[in-house]
């Protein structure tokens, strides 16, 4: 037994500047301090973030989370056993005593459940991905690079959120995250060259924000060109986070992108040309996340990996509808948006039991926390995306440089 001495909390800032929570556990032999994470394009079913709603921070404040902390759940698990994460987690779930987890906070939970796992494996002596995975964690997830930003995430006209390039062709992750740089740093001449200096602006996790480039076939081709100026034409594919919700109209049942307006069909026949004309082997979130039926025809139509985001929102129950419906057969994996570390295993489990990839994901709040690399490599998932350029993103890709580094024995996927 590893006994808990002492749980704390406080009111942090995300890359945003908007506030989040740091919450630190103490135990007789170590300690764990670890940072929740916050979206901006959330799913409608994510457990709730709670937030203060009053003057400060615009309503943002967490200091009604950061109490739930340390006036209910400290003293529920001061005294408790770090290494039992399936009890503690338990804990917090009955503590908290709603679906949505909006009594305590999807916040308040995350915090607390990630930072007893970073203390038990403290405690313990082990780096975090060993204690996530024990002796069979030994896969470096190959990074799936935000170049171009769209949606939410930037100021710009296009409508896909992420168009991302993934080095499938690396044979390891050190390798990967150079070529993948050095397609970024030749995606930004080309761009400032094609389009103006000022499209080298970064929207919120590095990737560019051309604002005249709208139509998602012309930011792959700049990408294309980007891979291919650099002679690794080989060596890369393309993929996207569609977040296609944000572009859904509910009322009329069409998205909108492009200047117009398409209905299921017409976007499915879209993804369709887009796959045949382009490299692009894996799409997330190209429906709106209530359209199971949409996604499950779009998987059986598309020979790629579909990744379910705001569909899936990391919940074991709507995943089990997924698998169910056959819609995606890859499930986003974001711990804040179940609320804990075990139903975030929970899911990975499930979805690998049921033929699904799991890709770890960063949310566009970030902050310099590395938990999340060390989960990729705990899980064994293969895959990561964690943006591109800003500190809170490329402290994730040196914590995975470190982990090979040290542990040369871990190997690397040969493809998706
Ligand atoms: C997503 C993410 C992050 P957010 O949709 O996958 O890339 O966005 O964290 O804002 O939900
Ligand atoms: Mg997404």
């Amino acid at each position: 037994m590893v006994e808990i001495r002492r749980v704390d909390a406080r009111e942090i800032l995300d890359c945003r500047l908007e506030p989040t929570l740091r919450v630190t556990v103490e135990t007789e032999s170590g300690s764990g301090r670890a940072d929740v994470p916050c979206g901006r394009s959330r799913g409608e079913h994510e457990a709730v973030d709670l937030r203060d709603g009053d003057d400060r921070y615009d309503g943002l404040g967490v200091r009604t989370a950061v109490s739930n902390v340390t006036d209910t759940i400290a003293p529920a698990l001061t005294g408790r056993d770090a290494l039992e994460q399936r009890a503690i987690d338990r804990t917090l779930i009955d503590l908290d005593g709603t679906a949505d987890k909006s009594a305590l906070g999807g916040n308040a939970l995350t915090g607390v459940s990630l930072a007893v796992l970073k203390a038990a494996a403290d405690s313990v002596d082990l780096p975090l991905y060993r204690y996530i995975g024990g002796a069979d964690a030994g896969v470096l997830p190959i990074p799936f690079f935000d170049l171009i930003e769209g949606g939410e995430l930037a100021s710009s006209g296009l409508a896909f959120q992420e168009h991302q390039v993934v080095p499938v062709g690396a044979d390891s992750v050190t390798e990967a995250v150079r070529m993948s740089a050095e397609v970024y740093y030749e995606l930004g001449d080309l761009l400032a060259e094609r389009h103006g200096e000022a499209s080298r602006n970064v929207g919120f996790e590095g990737g560019y924000t051309p604002i005249d480039v709208t139509d998602p076939r012309d930011a792959f081709e700049l990408e294309l060109a980007a891979i291919e100026e650099c002679g690794y034409d080989d060596e890369f594919v393309l993929a996207a986070d569609v977040a296609a919700s944000h572009f859904y109209d509910e009322a009329t049942g069409t998205y909108g992108l492009m200047d117009r307006r398409f209905d299921r069909d017409e976007l499915l026949d879209f993804y369709e040309e887009l796959t045949s004309t382009y490299p692009v082997v894996s799409l997330e979130d190209p429906l709106d996340q209530a359209d199971f039926d949409g996604f499950a025809e779009l998987t059986e139509r598309l020979d790629i990996q579909i990744i379910g985001d705001d569909l899936f929102v990391t919940n074991p129950e709507r995943l089990r509808t997924g698998f169910d419906r056959g819609a995606a057969n890859a499930l986003l994996l974001k711990v804040n948006q179940v609320g804990t570390v075990s139903e975030a295993l929970d899911a990975a489990a499930a979805a690998h039991r049921h033929g699904y990839a799991v890709q770890v994901s960063e949310r566009s709040g970030q902050t310099a926390d590395t938990w999340l690399a060390d989960l990729a490599v705990g899980l064994n998932a293969g895959q990561i995306k964690t943006g591109v350029s800003r500190s809170e993103r490329t402290e994730q890709y040196n914590r995975l440089l470190e982990i090979e580094a040290a542990h040369g024995a871990i190997s690397f996927p040969d493809g998706l």
